[in-house]
């Protein structure tokens, strides 16, 4: 009987995980290093023991277990995804990846496979930047590259640093292992292209560069009766124009960048004071590092022009930039004969999300297989993967490992 994964267990899995940090709204909110991350850790390394894997948290909260390979001596396969999630994010971002390489695990195991390297399944903490304004900082640990802990927090101050202290999923302190021979994830494509087209696989080729800076536009908070409209530097005014001018410079790409705003802040924030400052982030992504040039350059100009044409100051954070990166083309073949292997149909396409694959990429040839996302929705609670196409996936990831690690 070939290793075929069980896609009762996987959902079963997928539903338990989702109920950590459930939100009213149907949501998740996992965020990383507090409660829920840890208990979500817990719970995943309790399956990894259950597919003969031998948990472990390094020193960044990233949870890893590893199944023992036929021959010694040989670097890992690694597998998996990351455990935290956006505030009010879907069931499946990441959590899929992390469910599915343990459970191909499991289903190795128990078809007796022969695999000559050891197995490594992965939970990387803080994948989604959501606390403390890095993506991937549990993947940019592991491959060294995370800034010291002591010097990010939270936006109450708190330091990674502090927040890894008090950090105890009740499993142990062991460091990931150092070698992978190829890293794989399993994810959802959060865009609409598969669901769109109808086809339930795909092989990523790359992953979009994104660049990320923090805008604060500070004026002179006011009185709002007594203010005449001639007489305000209102901060808002420059932060909204900036915002419209964002929309309008990754319109003009047509297509080859996007660009968010995805969190303002006003201050006081009073109904009845011109606002004194605005702070706002600025996301740019594109396949091409031209247009992240070019696309850079005129964000920062539209800003300092709306400073300027209402009087106000600001402040541009310097830009934190991951460039993009392709993915590795043999590990992409192996996702290929396996979808073959099985008689389904994939395509390719590049990732407009950004993965943790793409810091392991630094580390070992990745690859990513994406399942397809109804309706195109993400990091919402509407992010939807149905059971057949996430069992799909799974069965997929399931063979490509039994591929790159006999
Ligand atoms: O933002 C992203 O692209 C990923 O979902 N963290
Ligand atoms: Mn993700
Ligand atoms: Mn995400």
């Amino acid at each position: 009987m070939p290793p075929t994964i069980d896609p009762a267990r996987l959902r079963r899995r997928l539903e338990e995980l989702a109920q950590i940090g459930r939100t009213p709204e149907g949501g998740v909110t996992r965020l990383s290093y507090r409660a829920e991350h840890a208990a979500a850790v817990r719970l995943a390394a309790r399956w990894m023991g259950e597919a003969g894997a031998t948990p472990g948290v390094d020193a960044w909260g990233n949870l890893h277990g590893l199944v023992p390979g036929a021959e010694a001596g040989l670097p890992p396969v690694a597998a998996g995804s990351h455990l935290d999630t956006v505030p009010n994010g879907g069931i499946f971002d990441g959590a899929l990846g992390v469910v599915a390489a343990i459970e191909a695990a499991q289903a190795l195991r128990d078809a007796g496979a022969h695999l000559a390297r050891p197995l490594l399944l992965l939970g990387f903490a803080e994948e989604e930047g959501t606390s403390f304004g890095v993506g991937c900082l549990g993947s940019l640990a592991v491959v060294g590259r995370a800034p010291a802990p002591e010097t990010i927090h939270d936006h109450e101050g708190v330091t990674v640093a502090a927040l890894l202290r008090a950090f105890d999923p009740g499993v142990a302190r062991v460091p990931l292992p150092p070698a992978m021979a190829a890293y794989l994830e399993l994810h959802i494509e959060q865009g609409p292209v598969l669901a769109s087209r109808g086809v339930p696989l795909a092989a990523v080729e790359a992953i979009v560069g994104i660049e990320r800076a923090v805008f604060t536009f500070r004026g002179q908070a006011n009185h709002a009766g007594t203010t005449p409209m001639d007489a305000r530097r209102d901060a808002l005014w420059g932060a909204a124009d900036l915002v419209a001018q964002v929309r309008d410079l990754a319109r003009g790409t047509e297509g080859r960048a996007v660009a968010t705003v995805g969190r303002l802040s006003v201050s006081p924030g009073a109904t009845n004071v011109v606002p004194g400052a605005v702070e706002m982030t600025v996301e740019i992504r594109s396949a091409e590092v031209p247009i992240l040039e070019t696309l850079r350059a005129a964000v920062e100009q539209a800003g300092r022009t709306s400073a300027g044409r209402y009087e106000l100051g600001l402040e541009m954070t310097a830009w934190r930039a991951e460039p993009p990166v392709p993915l590795d083309g043999n590990v992409r073949a192996s996702i290929e004969q396996a979808a073959g292997d099985l008689g389904w149909p994939i395509m390719t396409m590049p990732s407009w999300a950004g993965h943790d694959a793409k810091i392991l990429c630094a580390r070992a040839p990745a690859g990513m297989i994406f399942v397809p996302s109804d309706r195109g929705i993400s990091h919402s609670p509407e992010e939807h993967t149905s059971w057949e196409d996430a069992a799909r996936g799974a069965q997929v990831l399931c063979r490509t490992i039994e591929r790159l690690a006999a």
